[in-house]
């Protein structure tokens, strides 16, 4: 029987490298996201590469009712969950603070946040059940400095930072490991989101340096994932070598 992960955010980016490359390894897959149509052509991708079973999911992780019911109502054997990746996210907008949109900001703090928590409160009684378990929660550069325009987009990634040491605790008797991963620029559509689909401003984010992409993150999850049963990798913050900190990038 093979090793069962939960990926939020698998239709693109960072989750859908970490869905092939946990695929690679031999995880059988339940891939959740939004796009219907980008969940089923990851699920076909995969299916048609490796031998593994893929569920798709298609669920917002904003939806706390939708959320409970497609968990609890997981075939039994698709239950054991051994590793769930918290990877759905995003930024919307660069506004300075007094010119902030609440609609981004609730965009942001409703799918970073709260989303996040949703997930991980419908799946760790599961692994609490098992005994054993793995969270990765994907955080940021974001969530351990802060830029400007970044301030809440910022905030929800120092939050994701506080849930994964408070999860860390809380889970320590039920023998579930709890981890962070914290990547500075990754080329994905998360300019594309952030921009609200100007993709001359997304793709100036990447000019001039050679920016992380998905696959180095998800070379790192299979790094986390694969670590002996006595070994807790609490967090890694990962940069394109080019980059410093959020605000310090050298570019040709
Ligand atoms: P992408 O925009 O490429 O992918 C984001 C994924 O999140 C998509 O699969 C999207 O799926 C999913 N998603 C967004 N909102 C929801 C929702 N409400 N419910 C379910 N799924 C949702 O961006 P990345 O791959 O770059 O981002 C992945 C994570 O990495 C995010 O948490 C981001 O904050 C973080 N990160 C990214 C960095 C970067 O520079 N790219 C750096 C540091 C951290 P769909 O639209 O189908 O729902
Ligand atoms: C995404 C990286 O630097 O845009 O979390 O905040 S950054």
């Amino acid at each position: 029987m093979n090793k069962i992960a939960l990926i939020t955010g698998a239709t693109a980016g960072i989750g859908e490298a970490c869905a092939k490359k946990l695929a690679q390894i031999g995880f059988d897959l339940i891939i959740l996201g939004r796009r219907k149509e980008k969940l089923e052509q990851v699920k076909e991708e995969i299916l048609g590469q490796y031998k593994v079973k893929v569920l798709s999911l298609e669920l917002d992780v904003r939806n706390q009712i939708d959320v409970d019911e497609k968990i609890n109502s997981l075939p039994k054997e698709w239950k054991k969950i051994d590793l769930l990746l918290n990877n759905a996210g995003l930024a919307v907008g660069v506004s300075p603070i007094q010119e902030g949109i609440i609609d981004d900001w609730e965009r942001m703090i409703d799918t970073n946040v709260k989303g996040l928590l949703y997930v991980t409160k419908a799946v760790s009684p599961l692994m609490i059940e098992q005994k054993a378990g793995h969270i990765i929660n994907i955080t940021s550069i974001a969530g351990k400095e802060v830029y400007p325009g970044g301030n809440v987009y910022c905030a929800t990634k120092h939050a994701v930072d506080a849930i994964t040491k408070g999860s860390r605790i809380d889970l320590l008797p039920h023998n579930i490991k709890v981890s962070s991963i914290a990547p500075g620029m990754v080329e994905t559509e998360f300019s594309l989101v952030r921009f609200k689909g100007d993709s001359g401003k997304a793709s100036q984010v990447y000019n001039g340096f050679t920016p992380l992409n998905a696959e180095d993150i998800a070379e790192t999850v299979e790094f986390i994932a694969t670590r002996p049963a006595h070994v807790n990798i609490n967090d890694i913050l990962i940069m394109p070598t080019n980059q410093a900190s959020s605000r310090d990038v050298n570019r040709n």
